[in-house]
C-alpha cells in the first residue's frame, strides 16, 4: 500500500537523495501465535475488532529501541487536527514513527506504552491509518532541506502566511475566450504582488472565514 506514494515523484527523489529514510514495519510480524492474530474482540462487547496491545507495542519498540528521540504518532479521527504548522514542527524532528491502526483502533494501553501523540487529518473515518500516515509523511518530507523543489515555492505555499493560495495562470493568454488577468501580463511586480494578495484575501474570506478571522486577528497590519 505504501509503495505507490513512496516510490513516486518528489518523495522518491528525496529518499534517493538521502534527505530521509522510510521504513515500513508490518505489525503482523510482531504477533505471537501461529495464525498471526493482530486483532481480537472488544472487552465489554460490541461490534468490530480491536488491535491487540502486544503486537502494536512491540512493533513500535522495534523501531524506537535505539532511537530515544523518535516521536510516535497515531493517526486517528480522535486526534487534534494535523496542520501546516504541525508539519513544520514534525519536519524539525529527527525520527517520526507513524502508527497506523485498523478495525476500531488499538487497545487503549498501547497509547500509554508506545504513543506520544495522536493526529487527525480530517473529520472522516477511513478503513485504516495508512492513507493519513502517507499524507503526513508527504507534507513533512517536502519541507525537509534538500527535498527536490524545497525552495522559494515551498516557502511561498498556500498557508505559509495563513491564507489560501491566489489563482495561477500559464500559457496560453486566452483559452476558449477566457483571458489571463491583465495585471499578470503587465510586468509590474509590485502591482502583481498586491493583486495576488488581494485575491488570496478575498478567496480566504469566501471559502474559509475561520482562517480569514485568524489572519486578521494576528496581522493587524492588514486591516486596510
Ligand atoms: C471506527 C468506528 C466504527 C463505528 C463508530 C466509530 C468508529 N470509529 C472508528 C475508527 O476510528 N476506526 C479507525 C480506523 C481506527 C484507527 C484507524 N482507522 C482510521 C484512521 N480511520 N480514519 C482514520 C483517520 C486518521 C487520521 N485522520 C483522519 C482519519
Amino acid at each position: 500500500m505504501f509503495d505507490g506514494p513512496f516510490t513516486e515523484s518528489i518523495i522518491k527523489r528525496a529518499v534517493d537523495a538521502e534527505v530521509c529514510e522510510i521504513e515500513i514495519v508490518d505489525i503482523r510480524d510482531f504477533t505471537h501465535d501461529k495464525h498471526n492474530t493482530a486483532d481480537d474482540t472488544p472487552y465489554g462487547g460490541g461490534c468490530g475488532m480491536v488491535m491487540k496491545v502486544e503486537p502494536v507495542v512491540e512493533a513500535v519498540e522495534s523501531v524506537t529501541k535505539d532511537s530515544p528521540d523518535a516521536r510516535v504518532i497515531y493517526l486517528s479521527p480522535q486526534g487534534p487536527r494535523f496542520t501546516q504548522n504541525k508539519a513544520r514542527e514534525l519536519a524539525a524532528l529527527p525520527h517520526l514513527v507513524l502508527l497506523c491502526g485498523h478495525y476500531e483502533g488499538i487497545d487503549e494501553r498501547a497509547f500509554e506504552l508506545a504513543v506520544h501523540e495522536e493526529l487527525s487529518i480530517g473529520d472522516y473515518v477511513l478503513t485504516g491509518g495508512e492513507l493519513p500516515a502517507m499524507v503526513v509523511a508527504d507534507s513533512v518530507i517536502r519541507l525537509l532541506p534538500g527535498a527536490v523543489g524545497n525552495d522559494a515555492s515551498v516557502q511561498n505555499d498556500s498557508f505559509w502566511n495563513g491564507l489560501l493560495d491566489c489563482p495561477h495562470y500559464t500559457r496560453p493568454e486566452e483559452y476558449r475566450g477566457l483571458r489571463v488577468p491583465g495585471v499578470l501580463l503587465s510586468g509590474h511586480h509590485a502591482k502583481i504582488d498586491e493583486w495576488r494578495h488581494q485575491q488570496a484575501l478575498e478567496k480566504t474570506h469566501r471559502i474559509r472565514p475561520d482562517l480569514y478571522e485568524t489572519y486578521h486577528s494576528t496581522d493587524p497590519q492588514d486591516e486596510a
